[in-house]
């Protein structure tokens, strides 16, 4: 009995033995399998889940499990339920207004973003691409060189230009520009925590009515950050955001808080200094990547691009 026991054990710890230089074997194998994209990118994008808005996690994941096809989710799904989430309106339709007095819009927000900057691309889309009629006003009567820098603008594009030191010269200059089919209101920027700057532009805008104010804000706003500028620029009743300096922001961790804050769509995206070629039409699946940058999407179309030709 014994020596069939001896036998049996023997038989066992070979048996263990293979087993051990198959495993051997197998270890060496996965070391050497190459990293592919989708592996690394995924946990990537459960890298950046850290940058979302924690209220927007519970719907994201629940349509990630949706979309996923396989046990594990692609970055392609994280990017594809994130996209779904994020409020886009395709830019604004500029347009002739013969009979009726001009479409109006405000470009406002905190210091340095690139409001000036953005005003010109959006006239020279309307001046170049679309042959509108377009006059430019500043209210930036505070900053030095700010009525110089537009002032540089208007005369590249061959357009009217105006400066208002108040509510009433605004009115004013408003009313002389009554033939432009859009008019541009540049305005001086103001520190998010700057209530009385902010409440400044408020009464030079006054009770002029049917503008249209765009909220300039960088796409790097820190999520710490973000409260603020929507809360403290809610006297101006902003009805869409422009996000600005794209090319700048290596991280974009406060976009979702933002975004859920505001509860406001995101119009363009500007990514350089050049004018008018560094902005974009703002698509969910553009805005999506900057929040998520392991997936990268489509090339977006630029305007300038277009109006180049
Ligand atoms: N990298 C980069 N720079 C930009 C962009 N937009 C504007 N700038 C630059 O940012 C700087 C400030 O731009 P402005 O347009 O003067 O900004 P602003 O918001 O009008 O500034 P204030 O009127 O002083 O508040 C300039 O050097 C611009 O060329 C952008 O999308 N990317
Ligand atoms: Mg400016």
């Amino acid at each position: 009995m014994l020596k069939a026991q001896k036998e049996q054990y023997i038989g066992i710890r070979n048996s263990i033995k293979r087993l051990d230089d198959k495993f051997s074997d197998f270890d060496e194998k996965i070391e050497n399998i190459p990293q592919g994209d989708v592996g690394r990118t995924t946990e990537e994008a459960r890298k950046e889940l850290a940058n979302i808005h924690k209220e927007w996690i519970p719907r994201l994941t629940g349509t990630v499990k949706k979309i996923a096809k396989g046990p594990l989710p692609t970055d392609d799904d994280w990017h594809e339920a994130l996209a779904e989430m994020v409020p886009t309106a395709g830019g604004i339709m500029f347009r002739r207004t013969p009979s009726s007095s001009p479409d109006v819009y405000v470009l406002a927000g905190p210091t340095g973003v690139g409001k000036t900057t953005t005003l010109a691309k959006l006239a020279a889309k309307c001046v170049l691409g679309e042959k509108l009629n377009v006059g430019l006003i500043t209210t930036d009567t505070f900053r030095v060189a700010a009525v110089d820098q537009l002032r540089e603008y208007s005369s590249l594009l061959g357009i009217e230009m105006a400066v208002a030191f108040s509510g009433e010269e605004l009115e004013g200059q408003l009313k002389a520009f009554h033939d432009k089919d859009v008019v541009f209101i540049d305005t001086p920027g103001r520190g998010q925590f700057d209530k009385e700057g902010i409440s400044g532009i408020c009464s030079t805008l006054g009770k002029i009515e049917g503008i249209c104010v765009l909220l300039v804000v960088p796409a790097s706003v820190r999520k710490e950050d973000a409260p603020a500028i929507i809360e403290n620029y809610g006297p101006l009743t902003p009805s869409a955001l422009i996000l600005s300096k794209t090319d700048e922001a290596s991280r974009c961790d406060g976009l979702t808080t933002l975004l859920d804050i505001s509860k406001l769509p995101v119009l363009y995206l500007t990514d350089g200094q050049r004018v008018p070629e560094d902005i974009h039409t703002a698509s969910p699946g553009i805005v999506a990547s900057l929040i998520m940058p392991s997936v990268k999407a489509k090339e977006p179309i630029k305007i300038g691009d277009a109006l180049n030709g």
